[in-house]
């Protein structure tokens, strides 16, 4: 179909630098430009968002920049009949180094060592507190892009790398695939839980109280996916509780997380403010998928990643 602009709508700012990005698509033949709200589209324009807002809904077809499409509503797009497509499949590397990172750091204490060197203090833990992230059992619940990164780094640093999903088929470096029913068993044995799937209605809240009490009493649990899989009152009571051991958490239930969480106290909770992706080609990765569906819109192949 024809396509005569792709416009970047400047929300695009909350996680890379709009003039970039728009640079990126120079060379593609179709005039890309920045734009606020309030313009309005036709079926010849392709947007490429971080927000839904309602004009969008006129245009040929939208992009949400991110993985995590929960802010739109498909069923208005499929109702409109404008494809949505999201920015899945990127963030194999960017986003399971970070659950990586917070791993090996739990369990090597480098950001205790990081809190001491603060003060200036040569500091020497327990010697009972420190471990190998080696042959201890991570559970990765999803098994998609980010999963399967996971998993397979996880794998390659010698960990026993067990996973959660809905179909069945055997992902490499997994060695067991358990069912969303069979959760608590899958979590019970596990040293690290960490959560790479979706917020849907069937996600949310996924790990509250009772699977605190199933997980191990030093377990540490990783959230690279969003804050509304976790209870987080939960997790912080857990934490308080000495029912798990503590946790890596890139995302929040709210958003800037407030000053009032409980969790910004806990030695054992490492905290990194919604930057899992974030690397400085990060423009670059959402580019390369938005320019190949640009090719696929004008010769009417289907569009990758569509979500509606
Ligand atoms: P994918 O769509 O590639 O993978 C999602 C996986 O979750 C699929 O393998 C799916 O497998 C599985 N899944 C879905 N529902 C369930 C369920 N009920 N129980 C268990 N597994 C389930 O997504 P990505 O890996 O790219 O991203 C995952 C999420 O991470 C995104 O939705 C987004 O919210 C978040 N994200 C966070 C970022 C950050 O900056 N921290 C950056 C990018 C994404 P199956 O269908 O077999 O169940
Ligand atoms: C925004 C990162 C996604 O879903 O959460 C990420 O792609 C975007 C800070």
């Amino acid at each position: 179909a024809q396509l005569d602009h792709l416009y970047v709508h400047e929300s695009v700012e909350n996680v890379i630098p709009p003039e970039a990005f728009v640079e990126a698509f120079e060379g593609l033949g179709i005039d890309a430009e920045l734009v606020g709200d309030g313009e309005s589209y036709d079926e010849t324009d392709a947007v490429a968002t971080y927000v839904p807002r309602p004009e969008f809904l006129d245009a040929g077809w939208v992009h949400c920049i991110r993985a995590g499409y929960d802010e739109f509503d498909t069923d208005t797009y499929e109702a409109a009949g404008v494809p949505l497509t999201n920015s899945t499949g990127i963030h194999d590397t960017t986003v399971s180094e970070v659950a990586i990172g917070y791993m090996v750091s739990l369990a090597r204490l480098l950001h205790v060592y990081r809190d001491n060197q603060n003060e200036r203090n040569w500091y020497t833990p327990d010697y009972e507190r420190p471990f190998t992230v080696e042959n201890e059992r991570i559970c990765v619940v999803g098994l998609g892009t980010i999963g399967r990164g996971i998993a397979e780094r996880a794998d390659g640093l010698g960990m026993e790398v067990v996973g959660v999903r809905r179909s069945d088929e055997p992902v490499p470096g997994v060695s067991e695939i358990f069912d969303p029913s069979d959760l608590h068993d899958a979590i019970a044995d596990a040293r690290f839980v960490a959560l790479a799937l979706p917020h849907t209605p069937e996600t949310e809240g996924l790990i509250g109280e009772p699977e605190f009490e199933v997980m191990r009493d030093d377990a540490y649990l990783i959230n690279v996916a969003r804050g509304p899989l976790v209870v987080e009152d939960a997790l912080a009571a857990a934490i308080e509780a000495g029912a798990i051991a503590g946790a890596g958490l890139d995302v929040f239930e709210t958003e800037p997380l407030p000053d009032s969480s409980p969790l910004w106290d806990f030695e054992e909770v490492i905290i990194s403010p919604h930057k899992g992706s974030a690397t400085n080609r990060y423009h670059l990765d959402i580019a390369d998928l938005v320019s190949e569906n640009v090719e696929r819109y004008q010769s009417d192949e289907p569009l990758k990643n569509r979500v509606a």
